[in-house]
């Protein structure tokens, strides 16, 4: 099986090369990533040897459609992925998340391959902190940033290409990953380097906001579960029931790295933020089998506090600047 990742340089899309060659000797792997400041080539370097990497633009029709020609399925991981990235300049949200699920759309449809989308449940916008409800497939879409609304505006992209022209789709929605290969500006990795550091770790407002996490293995297992045995045209939310507030999480960080749960500080918080995510993956678990393996948060914390720890060389050129940029935010 031909398989064309997209983002596959990026913290999600590596761990899935990895997964899909371990798990898969029958997959021939090719990654088109553009290599933006969140892309890091050296995440494929120990399977190098194993994939064909293009860097090119997903947005790029010419880069895409020959590749796509060239594969049995197509998983599209590339995007612009941070809310407060995107909340500075909206425009590269457009572009690749946009126009670059556009133009992969396009050349599918062109080849007749298959496709499977990625995105995140914040498509849904979210809930309040008492609310008993969680995000079902049916929850209307109602994004709150630029961020959430270009990948809001890609999945509909999807829906309208499948009911339309026919194309062989499927669409995940997942909560917030955690695991190795995450770039340091996302929240988990960005605390945990900072007490490597001897800086302590900085919390939105008051910390009372919820996200549901989930290892980003559990996460591409189910996509391969879904590509596998999904049912074109759905919809299946990913979540592992992990939901917990950002000063549960980072009192875990900093008890796990030998520090006093309390010492974090408060700093700005981010416009618009979203209160609570919640998933209901039930859909996912009754009608195709799948489970998360990753049940205890604090060991899967633990273990990618370890691989911080042991790959410094990884994030270290790009800590100056990540901290830069959100020392201007006062954050
Ligand atoms: P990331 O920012 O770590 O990686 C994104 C990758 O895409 C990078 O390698 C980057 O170079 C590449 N890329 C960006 N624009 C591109 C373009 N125009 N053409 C080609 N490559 C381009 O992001 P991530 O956290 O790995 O997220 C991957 C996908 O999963 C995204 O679609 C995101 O919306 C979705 N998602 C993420 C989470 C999460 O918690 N991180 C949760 C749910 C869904
Ligand atoms: O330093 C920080 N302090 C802090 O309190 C940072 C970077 C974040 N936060 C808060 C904001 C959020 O409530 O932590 C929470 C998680 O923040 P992010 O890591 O930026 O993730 P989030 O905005 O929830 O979005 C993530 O999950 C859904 C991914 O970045 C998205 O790509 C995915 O779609």
């Amino acid at each position: 099986m031909k398989v064309l990742i997209t983002g596959g340089a990026g913290f999600i899309g590596a761990n899935f090369v990895h997964q899909t060659l371990a798990d898969r000797p029958d997959a021939q792997v090719t990654v088109l990533d553009k290599l933006t400041y969140a892309g890091n080539k050296a995440s494929l370097d120990d399977v190098a040897d194993k994939i064909t990497f293009v860097q090119g633009d997903v947005a790029d029709p010419d880069v895409v459609d020959p590749l796509v020609a060239d594969s049995d399925v197509v998983v599209h991981f590339a995007a612009e992925s941070h809310n407060d990235n995107s909340l500075n300049d909206p425009s590269p949200f457009i572009r690749s998340n946009l126009v670059g699920t556009f133009q992969l759309l396009e050349a599918v449809r062109r080849h007749g391959v298959r496709y499977h989308h990625i995105s995140t449940d914040e498509v849904y916008g979210d809930l309040a902190l008492d609310d008993p409800a969680k995000f079902t497939p049916g929850t209307p879409y109602n994004p709150s940033s630029p961020y959430s609304a270009s990948k809001a505006g890609s999945d509909l992209l999807v829906r309208a290409w499948v009911r339309s022209f026919g194309v062989a789709a499927t669409i995940s929605n997942c909560s917030n990953n955690y695991g190795p290969y995450q770039h340091i500006e996302k929240f988990i990795p960005r605390q945990i380097t900072n007490l490597i550091d001897g800086v302590r770790p900085k919390l939105y407002g008051a910390g009372l906001n919820v996200r549901d996490w989930i290892h980003v293995l559990d996460h591409n297992r189910a996509v391969w579960t879904i590509i596998d045995k999904g049912r074109i045209g759905q919809t299946y939310l990913i979540g592992a029931d992990g939901e917990l507030n950002n000063v549960q999480v980072v009192e875990m960080i900093l008890e796990l790295m030998g520090h006093d749960p309390h010492d974090y500080d408060h700093v700005n918080d981010r416009a618009g933020h979203d209160r609570r995510y919640a998933i209901d993956a039930s859909k996912l678990r009754d009608e195709l089998g799948w489970t998360p393996q990753y049940t205890d948060f604090r060991d899967g914390l633990a273990q990618t506090i370890a691989w911080y720890r042991d790959n410094e060389s990884w994030w270290r050129p790009q800590k100056a600047a990540t901290e830069a940029k959100y020392a201007a935010q006062g954050q």
